[in-house]
């Protein structure tokens, strides 16, 4: 069967969450550059693939479909590899929660409310919106607070192995904690830090993050 295609650019969060997920199952992937600061999710090729003009999209054995965690699930089960779902109901609901959470409220709080304005936007020449920032910051304590709970003394969020809550929650969090606002916020939260440290450590993570 074919390799996979992964379209996007490999800055992206939601783009590293599938290629981390891939990488765990050990499946070879080719990357199609969507350049996201460019613009190019915006132009009719990408939006062909995925008419909310976002990344990323996916490619595999004749079927092109898109929304990360609807990708990382299809990962999962369609290779062989090691099980990126725990195997009880109560450790898969802790893993589908925790996703969820990510998408709707840690993704916008902390990349588009934090991490764009205080790091992307001046990277660019742009001036960061102070008050936009400002109001993020009680969400993004909120979700760092559920992170933590949900983490709740285990290794990884599905228990003792890695799971996809793992992989959708890390690069939010290094995007995060290259902001001082991040960095604030996760110093009280320890054992989220010592988790960052543990997924650091993973040949997934060194492949689909370089430091
Ligand atoms: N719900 C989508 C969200 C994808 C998303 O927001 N991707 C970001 C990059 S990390 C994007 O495409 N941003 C471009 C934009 O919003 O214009 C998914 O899960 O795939």
């Amino acid at each position: 069967m074919s390799e996979p295609i992964v379209y996007g650019d490999p800055i992206s969060t939601y783009v590293r969450s599938v290629r981390l997920a891939l990488a765990e199952k050990g499946v070879p992937h080719a990357l199609v550059a969507v350049d996201l600061v460019k613009g190019q999710h915006k132009e009719a090729a990408h939006m062909a693939r995925n008419p909310w003009g976002k990344m990323p999209a996916f490619e595999h054995a004749g079927h092109c479909f898109y929304e990360a965690s609807a990708i990382m699930r299809y990962v999962d089960e369609a290779f062989s590899g090691p099980a990126l779902m725990p195997s009880t109901p109560a450790e898969r609901v802790r893993v589908n929660q925790l996703m969820s959470v990510v998408d709707s409220y840690g993704y916008g709080a902390s990349i588009t409310n934090i991490f764009i304005p205080r790091v992307l936007v001046p990277m660019l020449g742009g001036q960061t919106d102070e008050a936009q920032v400002e109001a993020a910051k009680p969400t993004a304590v909120l979700f760092l607070a559920e992170v933590n709970r949900l983490l709740g003394g285990t290794d990884y969020f599905g228990g003792k192995a890695v799971s996809l809550a793992d992989l959708h929650l890390l690069p939010v969090l290094a995007y995060l904690n290259a902001t001082p606002e991040g960095q604030g916020m996760l110093a009280a939260t320890p054992a989220i830090v010592a988790w960052m440290a543990r997924m650091n450590q993973r040949a997934s993570v060194k492949a689909v993050m370089p430091a």
